[in-house]
C-alpha cells in the first residue's frame, strides 16, 4: 500500500464455505464497530457482499459470491484504492485474488503471503469435512473444482513459487502432499517460535516479491491463538500473539508492491468482549 492511499473496505458474507456459518456475520458486526477507523486512516466501507439463496449447491454460490467480489477488488485497484476485503469464511479468497490477478492484466504474476493455523488446499478428492474454506488455497493454483479454479479467467491465479504460508499448525496429509509436490514453502509454528516471526514474515515476504508485479495478503484470524482471540470460525491451539504479529507486519508499512489484504474467519459468535475484533482491527492499522 502506498503512503496515504485511501482504503475502500469490501465486505464478504461468505458462509456456506464453512459447516458453522458463523461467520457470514463477522463483516457487519466490524463494520458497526469500525474496528478499521484510526487517526490516520480513512477506510471508507463499500457494502457488505451476500450470497443469493438458491442459486444451488455451494460451489455455485460461493462462486457467484466470488464472481462479485473479484468485480468490485478489481474497480477498487482500479480507481486506485487499497482494497481491504473482510470476511466471511476463507472461501472469499478464490473472489479477492481473482480480482487483483485480473487487474494486473498480465502484467507479471501475483504473490500471496497466506497467514493462517491451516493449509486451505485441499480439493474434494482430499478434504475430510466437504468445506470450501479449507479449498481456497488449492483453488487459486488451479486445483479443484472448475467452477472456482476458472473463476473470472481460466487461468490458475497463483504460482506455486510465489506463494507462502505463515503460522500453519492444523493440517491433513492429503493437502499437504500436494503443497509439498509443488513445492510451495509452508512455515509452521514451530519453525517461527525457532526463528522469529520477524526473520520469517521477512522470508515470506521476499518469496511474494521475487519475479512478481506485486503481492497480497490473506490474513485468517485463526493464526492468533484462540485463548487470546476466541472469535474464529476454527479455532486452532499453539497461535501467534495479536501483538507479535501486529509488530511483525509493520515490516510491510508503506510499502508499494502490497496490492490488497483480506482478513477473514471473523466469527462474532465466540468473539469474547469483541477481543478477536479488535485484533482484526489492530493488525489491519500494523500495514497503514
Ligand atoms: B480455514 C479442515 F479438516 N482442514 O478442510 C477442513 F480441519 O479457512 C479445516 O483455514 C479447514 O479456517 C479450515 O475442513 C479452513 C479440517
Ligand atoms: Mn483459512
Ligand atoms: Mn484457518
Ligand atoms: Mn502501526
Amino acid at each position: 500500500m502506498k503512503a496515504t492511499q485511501p482504503v475502500k473496505v469490501i465486505g464478504v458474507a461468505s458462509g456456506v464455505g464453512a459447516q458453522d456459518r458463523g461467520c457470514e456475520d463477522g463483516p457487519s458486526i466490524l463494520r458497526e464497530l469500525e474496528v478499521f477507523r484510526g487517526a490516520d486512516v480513512t477506510a471508507v466501507w463499500g457494502g457488505v457482499l451476500r450470497p443469493k439463496a438458491g442459486a444451488g449447491s455451494a460451489v455455485s454460490v460461493d462462486a457467484e459470491l466470488c464472481t462479485r467480489l473479484a468485480k468490485q477488488v478489481r474497480h477498487t485497484l482500479d480507481e486506485g484504492r487499497f482494497p481491504l476485503v473482510v470476511g466471511g469464511d476463507h472461501s472469499c479468497a478464490i473472489g479477492t485474488w481473482s480480482g487483483v490477478h485480473r487487474w494486473l492484466d498480465g502484467r507479471g504474476p501475483l504473490g500471496l503471503i497466506w497467514i493462517d493455523a491451516h493449509m486451505d488446499s485441499h480439493t474434494f478428492a482430499t478434504t475430510p469435512s466437504g468445506a470450501l474454506h479449507g479449498m481456497p488455497l488449492a483453488a487459486l493454483m488451479g486445483y479443484g473444482e472448475h467452477e472456482l479454479t476458472e473463476l473470472v479467467e481460466h487461468v490458475p491465479k497463483l504460482k506455486p513459487e510465489h506463494v507462502c504460508l505463515l503460522g500453519v499448525r492444523s493440517f491433513e496429509e492429503g493437502e499437504a502432499a500436494l503443497l509439498h509436490r509443488l513445492g510451495v514453502r509452508v512455515i509452521g509454528m514451530q519453525e517461527i517460535r525457532a526463528r522469529g516471526l520477524a526473520e520469517v514474515l521477512a522470508e515470506a515476504m521476499s518469496i511474494a516479491r521475487n519475479g512478481t508485479a506485486g503481492f497480497g495478503v490473506s490474513l485468517d484470524l485463526d493464526v492468533l491463538d484462540p485463548a487470546e482471540e476466541p472469535g474464529v470460525g476454527s479455532p486452532a491451539p499453539g497461535g501467534l500473539h495479536c501483538h507479535e504479529l501486529e509488530q511483525a507486519l509493520h515490516q510491510l508499512h508503506g510499502d508499494p508492491a502490497l496490492l490488497a489484504m483480506e482478513i477473514v474467519e471473523y466469527n462474532p459468535h465466540r468473539d469474547r468482549d469483541h477481543l478477536t475484533a479488535r485484533a482484526a482491527g489492530a493488525l489491519f492499522r500494523a500495514v497503514l
